[in-house]
């Protein structure tokens, strides 16, 4: 009888990779493992699958007369349905413990590390089993995918550790190249119509009675909507209409860690007052500014007297 290896809902690139990961391990040792995941794979993972030739797996989201194991959480808010009607054999994980119980002893395997596959791979080195170079690849992807290249408060030197030794099993040569293809994906904007892509992540806001929207579109490089600025712009316009005193787009640069606003507002003077910077053209670079409700809004509330 297959034992199914579940990442969490919603999969994002380390719950998939750690399936695909956990079940090569017990294959190596002989055993019949096969990861699934609940749901199709986010842009980023379905990049990092392709760069490094693994089939994406199956989807699947019941447990009932399965037997199973989980990766990448222990709630049961994000296990599979039906998770007490299966038989649960093992958890790998890196998270706080969560809800999950069983009847009986499992093989529970958890670590305050920045992402699963580096507890995975301490599970590979105790068992003396490589890792094929397509899986170490997936592997490594997870690790800058959680830790965001190395920058997430919560990556520890045993992420670090993991991923220069799964980089050379993958045969990567550069680990900032590979994490800007998959930033590139995550945020791909090409042929996404430009009011879609204003409102990919977008708030009204009150401003001291002035209604005041701002969008935020997060990106690997301002280069990625060079020819669609007029477009964006656009956009705004017939967002903005005769009810809002501003539309404000944050064009983030997630590697340069800036944003380039784009103003449009019944008073633009007060939009750069309210940051400090000068406006050319429609827009402004702000240097830092990476969130909307820690920086932006803050600093707009001030202008506008709230
Ligand atoms: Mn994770």
């Amino acid at each position: 009888m297959s034992v199914y290896v579940f990442g969490h809902k919603s999969p994002d690139t380390d719950s998939v990779a750690a399936a695909i990961a956990f079940a090569a391990l017990n294959k190596a040792k002989g055993e019949d493992y096969v990861p699934v995941m609940q749901g199709k794979p986010n842009p980023e993972t379905e990049m990092v699958l392709k760069h490094f030739g693994l089939p994406t797996p199956e989807e699947m989201t019941d447990a009932t007369d399965k037997k199973l194991a989980l990766v990448d959480h222990s709630d049961l808010a994000q296990a599979p349905d039906n998770l007490s009607k299966g038989e649960l054999v093992a958890i790998v994980d890196h998270h706080k413990v969560g809800d999950v119980t069983t009847n009986s002893p499992i093989l529970y395997c958890a670590m305050p590390v920045g992402c699963s596959c580096t507890v995975l791979k301490s599970m590979y080195d105790q068992a003396g089993v490589k890792p094929e170079a397509k899986v170490a690849g997936v592997m490594l992807a997870a690790i800058l995918s959680d830790t965001v290249n190395f920058k997430s408060p919560t990556c520890t030197e045993a992420d670090k550790k993991a991923v220069a030794e799964l980089k050379a099993i993958a045969g990567v040569t550069d680990t900032d190249a590979l994490f800007m293809e998959m930033l590139k994906a995550k945020s791909a904007v090409e042929g996404v119509p430009a009011m879609d892509l204003l409102h990919r992540d977008y708030k009204d806001f009150d401003m001291n009675g002035k209604k005041v929207g701002v969008g935020q579109l997060e990106l690997a490089t301002l280069d990625q909507v060079a020819n669609m600025r007029d477009a964006l712009y656009d956009a705004m316009k017939q967002q903005k209409g005769s009810e809002r005193h501003s539309v404000l787009l944050m064009l983030t640069d997630v590697v340069k860690e800036g944003t380039d606003l784009m103003v449009l507002s019944d008073d633009p003077a007060l939009i750069e007052k309210a940051f400090n910077a000068k406006l050319s053209g429609n827009s402004m670079w702000i240097d830092g500014m990476m969130s909307r409700k820690k920086q932006t809004i803050p600093n707009l509330q001030k202008a506008f007297g709230c």
